[in-house]
């Protein structure tokens, strides 16, 4: 513990609006609504709160706490909304951490999804494989971090099935994505399981295209949109905290909507 904190109200102030820029939403929006101010951040710690570093620290400790309250409040059978055909948003927008001209371009043909980590089954699958599996269609809400949302339609095959047929360890803590792009992210196993959550081939009624993640992307309508990746090339069930592109850079892990 340091010493007793001399700064002024507004040094304060400044102090956690600055540390709470490095966190996310919802957790930040989270704690703001809370009006959280570095007296509360002092009682909850125990800890004096004289310098950024300091602030900083305790926040990070916040966020793993936070991401840990999200999980034990996330219900397993709560469903996201689902729209009607006419609610779709068209033109659907197109997101990444490049423009849309530089999405990859990948083979369908000789495309293979690598799954590895704690699997029984460990062989790849072609595209022709996933799409003879049971197929559903669902339209949700895609509410991306920036400050947009969009309604529309995706297919494929629920990833709960996908991954008993892999012989997956369902009592693992995550499932981790690698993207063609450079992109990764990972989810908890309790979200992975989620009745909406899919592995999709499909948008709006036809093969998914490029710029919204062929061959395929992970759905997951009770998630902010950076937590569903496009363009999957391998999924991993670990123990391994795998964090993701986005989730280095400060966003919230859990990310639950
Ligand atoms: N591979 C990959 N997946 C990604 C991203 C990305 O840059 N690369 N961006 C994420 C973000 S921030 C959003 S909002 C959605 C956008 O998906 P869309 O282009 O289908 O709207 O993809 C997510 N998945
Ligand atoms: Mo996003």
């Amino acid at each position: 513990m340091d010493q007793p904190t001399t700064l002024s109200v507004s040094d304060r102030r400044h102090l956690v609006r600055d540390a709470l820029s490095l966190i996310e939403s919802p957790g930040r929006r989270l704690l703001l609504r809370g009006g959280l101010n570095v007296g509360t951040l002092a009682m909850l710690t125990g800890c004096s709160l004289n310098d950024g570093r300091a602030a900083e620290g305790v926040l990070r400790h916040v966020s793993t706490f936070n991401d840990r309250v999200q999980a034990w409040l996330f219900n397993p059978r709560k469903l996201a909304p689902e729209y009607s055909a006419d609610q779709i948003t068209r033109p659907f927008p197109f997101n990444a951490f490049y423009p849309e001209s530089r999405a990859p371009v990948i083979n369908g043909a000789d495309f293979a999804l690598a799954v590895g980590g704690l699997v029984a089954d460990k062989r790849p699958w072609t595209l022709e494989k996933l799409n003879a599996l049971p197929q559903e269609s669902q339209i949700t809400r895609h509410v991306c971090v920036e400050g947009w949302s969009a309604i529309g339609q995706w297919s494929g095959v629920r990833f709960s099935h996908f991954l008993h047929l892999v012989g997956a360890d369902l009592q693992a803590k995550y499932v981790g994505f690698q993207c063609a792009d450079g992109y990764w992210t990972s989810i908890d196993m309790p979200t992975a399981l989620h009745p909406q959550t899919q592995l999709t081939l499909g948008f709006g009624g036809a093969v998914l295209p490029v710029r919204y993640g062929f061959p395929m992307k992970l759905r997951i309508p009770t998630k902010l949109g950076f937590k569903n990746p496009k363009h999957i090339t391998e999924i991993v069930v670990t123990n391994q905290y795998p964090g993701g592109y986005w989730e280095k850079r400060g966003y919230n892990w859990f990310s639950g909507l």
